[in-house]
Parts: structure tokens; C-alpha cells; sequence
């Protein structure tokens, strides 16, 4: 089954395999090589262990990656790391797991820990940004069941069955309500059932110039081969066990190799992840094949999505601001979040992210229903229709109990400058108006 590329390396171990393909690779001539991204960074900072190649090659059209950006970002450092004068230290706290049995309405309230078989899977991305500084200073990495919880994981049980054009969802809502929150909740859950789990943590990252891209000869189309090798590479890594049962419809190119029908989909993404200038390949061809089974549904989970629906950073030739249609990557998923294409079985869920004002997508927002129209103001005509037929759900503040059971979870994990009280949960409730983030905040920091 495998195929030739595989064959004749098969002796050396994983990294040095990864790494001798990688030296190997050349820039294919199809990709007119004459852009230079400013950085490279991973597509976040978990990425990094993934995908150790990255860090040691050098490509002639690449340049030196970006100062680590694994500051703020999930696990390693634990409270220590975090700035003293705002945060206490904390101790860790004993969760139960978060599983499919235990996001019921009787858990309402209780925090629960990603479970140990989802955590190894998480750390192939990273955390959300806002939501690792939690993580950080109060381990294990929980969340809170909400009743948006339960009755949205209700609804994504129901999209296993269907195809995914009729489940795109956006979850919307004030910010530091929960949306990234409740995406990870989601994706983690999705885990624990067997999905198929693609998961975007920082689509800015896809957007913002941060990798090298080449353009496609004689398209308008762009590639970002490092990234779309990364992206490779962490599905992979994600549920291995599941990739394994699915194997190819059909004989398929990619970039210069040949993947033979009936190839496994997790060999199928080892030729990406050795080869990067095939990597967008891959991912097309393992849409298309994870999408037209129907016995494993497909979850892509995307955070900060209202970058999908707003001009990139990345110039074209003549000095414009790319629509993100323009990357090929982005496209393929565009495909799926508008419906264009379609999952047999399975769902999309994005969250919006409002940590970056002026990076909001004003087409999103009102297709969305989240802003009016401006009757003077002309909305992007070629962005617009990739928003079509997406809903939104809205995730709103803490109820008191749902706020109540974080305070008590904070309180074990020893976080409150003060006495932890009812007063004083009162205090943090009615000053936070019940805003996840910003009742965090509130204990955490003793503000
Ligand atoms: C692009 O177009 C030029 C001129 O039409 C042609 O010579 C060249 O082979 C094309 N390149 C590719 C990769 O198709
Ligand atoms: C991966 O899939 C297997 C089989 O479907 C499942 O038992 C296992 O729990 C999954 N692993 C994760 C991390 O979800
Ligand atoms: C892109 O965004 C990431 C995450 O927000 C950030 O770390 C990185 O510095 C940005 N890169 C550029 C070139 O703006
Ligand atoms: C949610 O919390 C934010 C921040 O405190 C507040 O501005 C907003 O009014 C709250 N929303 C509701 C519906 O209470
Ligand atoms: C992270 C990110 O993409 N920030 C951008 C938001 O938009 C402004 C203006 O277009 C850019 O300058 C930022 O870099």
C-alpha cells in the first residue's frame, strides 16, 4: 500500500526521515518563487513539538523563524511563568474528566478537565491565547459545563448524521463571553466520540504574512507550503488510530509523488508532512476522501474565523492585499465553511474572536446579524458569498451557577488574594456581569 516515497526511507526513524525529505525538497516549478514572507512562526506555538523539521531546516525562499512565540501559550510553564505581581501561585486541582457522559445538564456548574486521552491531542495545536492564561496558572487545563454547553454538543451529536453543509455554525457573542471556550469544548468532545477532528486554534496566523507563500504559475492562486505542512503534520498527530481505518477511493498525485488507491489517509499525510511542496495537495485530496465516507464524521473547528472573511496581510504581485480565496489553503476551507463543498457526515464550528478590534469582518458581522447594514457602505461583493448560509449561535455570560461552580474551582486551585467568600463571589459576580473573562480576571488577578 504504501507508496514508493515511503518505501525507500522506511529504515530511518521518524525525525531524521522527516528531516532528510525535507532537505530534499525543492521548490517545485510550478511556484513561481518570488515572494518572501517577513517570519515564519508555527501556527501556534504547540505546533513547534509537532513538527521539529521546521526549526532545523533552511529553505533557500524561507527565512529565519520569528522569536519564539510560545510565551502565553498552554502548558509547560505553569504559574511561575506568569507575572507575579498579578497572579498568585496557584496548586493544582483535582477535575473529573470532561466526556460525553459527564457534559450532561446534572453537571452544570462543575468544572472538568480535558481528558487524558484529548490532551495529547490538544497539545498538537495550542490553546486558544486568552484561554491558556487560565490554563497556565490552574492545572490541569477545565472548563466549566455550561448550559451552552450541554445544548450545543447536543446539536453537534445530531450533525453526525448529516452532511456538513447543513451544520455551519459561527458562535458569536460579547467578548470574553466563551466562544473559544466553548469551541475547545466542542473539539474536545468530538475527540472522545471518534471524530475526524480538524482544529484551527489561530486563523490570523494563516492570514497575517507569517509564512512563506509562493505563487502558482500562470494562477492567482498562492500557496503557503510550511504551513500547509504544519497543518498536515497535526492532524496526523491528532487521532492517528482513526486516520488508519480510512484508506483512498482513488490513485491520486500529489505534487511529485504518485499515493496509490487503498493508501491509508494517515500515510497519505506523511507524504505532506515530509514534503511540504506537496502538502496542499494532500489536504485536498484528504478533504475529499474524508469527506465522501460516511462512517467517521468530520469536525472542522476554527477559532478567530473572521479572518476568513476579510483581506489578508499577504501583497499580491502588484502590491494588493490578497483575499484570503487567493490562498489556496484558505480557499479549501472556504470551500467547506460556505457549503460549496461538503462532508458526508460531520459539522462545521467556528468562533469569532474579538481580541483584535480592528481585525473584525464587517461582512461577517452582518451576515451574522450581529451589526445592521450601513446602507452607505458597500460590503466586500467578493468576500460576501462565502459567508452564505452560515448561523450563528450566540454564547452568552455566566449564569450565577455556572459562575459560581469557576469560583469554587478557583478557590480549591488557591488563586484569591482575599478570603474566598459568598460576599466575595457576589462581589466578582455583579462586577463582572457574569463575563467569563472578565470574572477571571477578577479573581484571578484581584482586580
Ligand atoms: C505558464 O504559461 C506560460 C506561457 O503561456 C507557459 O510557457 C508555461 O509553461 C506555463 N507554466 C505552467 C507551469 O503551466
Ligand atoms: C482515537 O480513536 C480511537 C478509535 O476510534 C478512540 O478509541 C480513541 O479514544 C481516540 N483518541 C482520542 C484522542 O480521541
Ligand atoms: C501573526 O499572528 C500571530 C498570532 O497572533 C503573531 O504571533 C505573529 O507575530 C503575527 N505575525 C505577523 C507577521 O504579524
Ligand atoms: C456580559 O458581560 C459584559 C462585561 O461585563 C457586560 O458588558 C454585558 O452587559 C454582559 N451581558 C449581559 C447580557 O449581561
Ligand atoms: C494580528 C493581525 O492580523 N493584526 C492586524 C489587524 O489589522 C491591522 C490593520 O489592517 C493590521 O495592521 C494588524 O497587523
Amino acid at each position: 500500500m504504501a507508496h514508493r516515497f515511503l518505501a525507500s526511507t522506511l529504515l530511518l526513524s521518524r525525525t531524521s526521515l522527516s528531516l532528510t525529505a525535507r532537505a530534499r525538497a525543492t521548490v517545485p516549478a510550478q511556484y513561481a518563487n518570488y515572494v518572501t514572507a517577513s517570519a515564519v512562526v508555527m501556527a501556534g506555538g504547540k505546533a513547534k513539538k509537532a513538527a521539529p523539521k521546521v526549526k532545523a531546516q533552511s529553505n533557500s525562499f524561507r527565512k529565519k523563524k520569528a522569536a519564539d512565540d510560545d510565551k502565553g501559550e498552554s502548558g509547560s510553564g505553569g504559574a511561575t511563568r506568569l507575572n507575579e505581581k498579578y497572579y498568585k501561585p496557584s496548586v493544582p486541582v483535582k477535575v473529573e474528566e470532561f466526556l460525553p457522559s459527564t457534559a450532561t445538564k446534572e453537571h452544570v456548574g462543575q468544572v472538568l478537565g480535558f481528558p487524558s486521552t484529548v490532551v495529547p491531542a490538544l497539545a498538537q495545536t495550542a490553546y486558544p491565547t486568552l484561554l491558556s492564561e487560565q490554563f497556565e496558572l490552574i492545572k490541569p487545563a477545565a472548563l466549566v459545563v455550561r448550559e451552552s454547553t450541554v445544548s450545543f454538543l447536543e446539536k453537534v451529536d445530531k450533525a453526525m448524521k448529516t452532511p456538513s453543509s447543513q451544520s455551519r455554525i459561527v458562535l458569536t457573542g460579547e467578548a470574553g463571553s466563551g466562544k473559544s471556550a466553548l469551541l475547545l469544548q466542542t473539539v474536545s468532545h468530538c475527540l472522545s466520540a471518534g471524530w475526524i477532528v480538524i482544529y484551527v486554534p489561530k486563523a490570523t496566523t494563516w492570514m497575517n504574512s507569517s509564512f512563506a507563500y509562493n505563487k502558482v504559475a500562470n494562477t492567482t492562486s498562492f500557496v503557503q507550503p510550511l504551513l500547509a505542512s504544519n497543518l498536515v503534520g497535526q492532524i496526523q498527530n491528532v487521532n492517528k488510530s482513526v486516520l488508519d481505518k480510512i484508506t483512498t477511493s482513488e490513485t491520486a498525485m500529489v505534487g511529485r509523488h504518485e499515493v496509490e488507491k487503498g493508501t491509508k489517509l494517515s500515510a497519505l499525510l506523511e507524504v505532506g508532512v515530509k514534503d511540504q511542496f506537496a502538502a496542499q495537495d494532500v489536504m485536498e485530496v484528504f478533504m475529499k476522501e474524508i469527506g465522501a465516507q460516511k462512517d467517521i464524521p468530520t469536525l472542522v473547528a476554527v477559532d478567530e474565523v473572521n479572518s476568513f472573511f476579510r483581506p489578508t496581510q499577504y501583497l499580491s504581485q502588484d502590491g494588493k492585499e490578497l483575499d484570503p480565496e487567493h490562498l489556496k489553503l484558505s480557499k479549501l476551507f472556504l470551500n467547506y465553511i460556505s457549503g460549496k463543498s461538503t462532508f458526508k457526515h460531520g459539522a462545521i464550528v467556528a468562533a469569532t474572536s474579538d481580541t483584535l478590534l480592528a481585525n473584525k469582518s464587517e461582512v461577517l458581522d452582518v451576515t451574522l446579524g450581529v451589526k445592521e447594514v450601513s446602507p452607505y457602505k458597500r460590503l466586500s461583493q467578493t468576500i460576501l458569498p462565502w459567508t452564505q448560509g452560515l448561523t450563528s449561535v450566540e454564547v452568552p455570560n455566566y449564569t450565577r451557577e455556572e459562575a459560581k461552580g469557576v469560583f469554587d474551582y478557583y478557590k480549591k486551585a488557591n488563586v484569591f488574594f482575599d478570603a474566598a467568600s459568598e460576599p466575595l463571589f457576589l462581589n466578582k459576580f455583579i462586577t463582572s456581569n457574569g463575563n467569563p473573562r472578565k470574572f477571571f480576571t477578577a479573581c484571578a488577578k484581584g482586580i
